[in-house]
């Protein structure tokens, strides 16, 4: 008998054949968000579970995984979704798919950084909404890029893709990390290392965070982080809601007291805060950060990949340790 494979959403029609061919897999052909009730009975009976960042698989989700539950394959790289710990302590490997939304995932914080400082969304509002009246030289200003600087929060491989892909701009790379990268790394990024986060923000014009959702970095831009920010800087989020404190960014933005934030990410998602709506100077985009054919396809190749390797009684390279533990 062939252990089951229970997956949780609607994944490229190429990759469910695949598993199909290779595996005893169950699998969600209207892609419906699982209940409370659906994911306990799914971790009750699978030997293994393919989430997606749409399940919660908390503590409580944990305590009803059955003896045959091994292996977690998360299909995306973020984890902060799953609890790590009750995972850990049932002994239940959990992996991710690291390294293949990257390069997408750096492009929609750039689209997001142009976008914002550009106006472009507020721009197309006011051409669809009929009120473009003629080309005017002080109307629809907004901030140059170029000789700018940018602070990045986290530097790891997104960070990294960022940064390249700012330099390319013109822009002053600055960063924030637990550690400082290697000084080649450095040279290679024009990147100059802050220890102190708070000292960084006060200097930015642009602080994009792209750093994982940890206990380390929950809210990491504080209300009173934000308030350090220059009334002139722009804050982009393509990691996850819970690094900012959201109600104080949007008191901010709402105060005109920061220029304006580009959002793909969002504390309570799929809800968003309705005032952000009501907002001019956001561009707000719906967790789309790795939404491209290539990088949706190559998780999925990332998954079963992860799965073989462990069905063959091998350790996936994509293993998740865990801070702490
Ligand atoms: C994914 C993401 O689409 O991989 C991640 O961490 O944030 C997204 O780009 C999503 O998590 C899929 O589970």
């Amino acid at each position: 008998m062939k252990p089951l494979i229970i997956v949780t959403r609607k994944l490229p029609e190429q990759i469910e054949k695949r598993m199909k061919e290779l595996f005893n897999v169950r699998l969600n052909n209207d892609d419906h968000i699982f209940s409370q009730e659906e994911l306990k009975s799914a971790v009750g009976e699978a030997s293994i579970l393919v989430p997606t960042v749409t399940d919660k698989i908390d503590a409580d989700i944990l305590t009803n995984a059955g003896p045959a539950l091994k292996l977690i394959a998360n299909y995306g790289v973020g984890v902060d979704h799953i609890d790590l710990k009750s995972a850990r302590n049932k002994m239940i490997t959990v992996t991710n798919t690291p390294g293949v939304l990257t390069e997408d995932t750096a492009d929609m914080t750039m689209a997001l950084m142009l976008g914002i400082t550009r106006r472009m969304s507020e721009g197309e509002r006011m051409l669809r909404a009929g009120k473009w009246q003629t080309w005017s030289p002080t109307g629809m200003l907004g901030m140059r890029l170029s000789g700018k600087k940018v602070g990045i929060i986290g530097m790891g491989r997104i960070g990294q893709a960022v940064a390249l892909r700012a330099k390319a701009f013109g822009v002053e790379i600055h960063y924030h990390n637990r550690q400082q990268i290697n000084s080649l790394l450095e040279k290679e990024l024009d990147a100059t290392y802050w220890k102190s986060l708070d000292q960084m923000i006060t200097q930015m014009d642009v602080v994009s965070l792209n750093c994982p959702s940890t206990a380390d970095t929950f809210q990491i831009m504080s209300k009173r982080r934000l308030g350090l920010m220059q009334n002139h800087a722009y804050l982009i989020n393509t990691a996850r809601g819970d690094v900012v404190e959201e109600d104080a960014l949007i008191e901010l933005l709402e105060a005109g007291s920061i220029a304006g934030a580009g959002l793909d990410v969002y504390e309570n998602e799929p809800n968003v805060n309705p005032r952000l709506f009501a907002l001019e100077n956001v561009l707000i985009a719906p967790h789309m950060g790795s939404a491209t054919e290539e990088a949706r396809q190559a998780m999925g190749e990332k998954v079963l990949i992860n799965v073989k390797t462990f069905i063959d009684g091998h350790s996936p390279r994509d293993r998740v340790l865990g801070e702490g533990l």
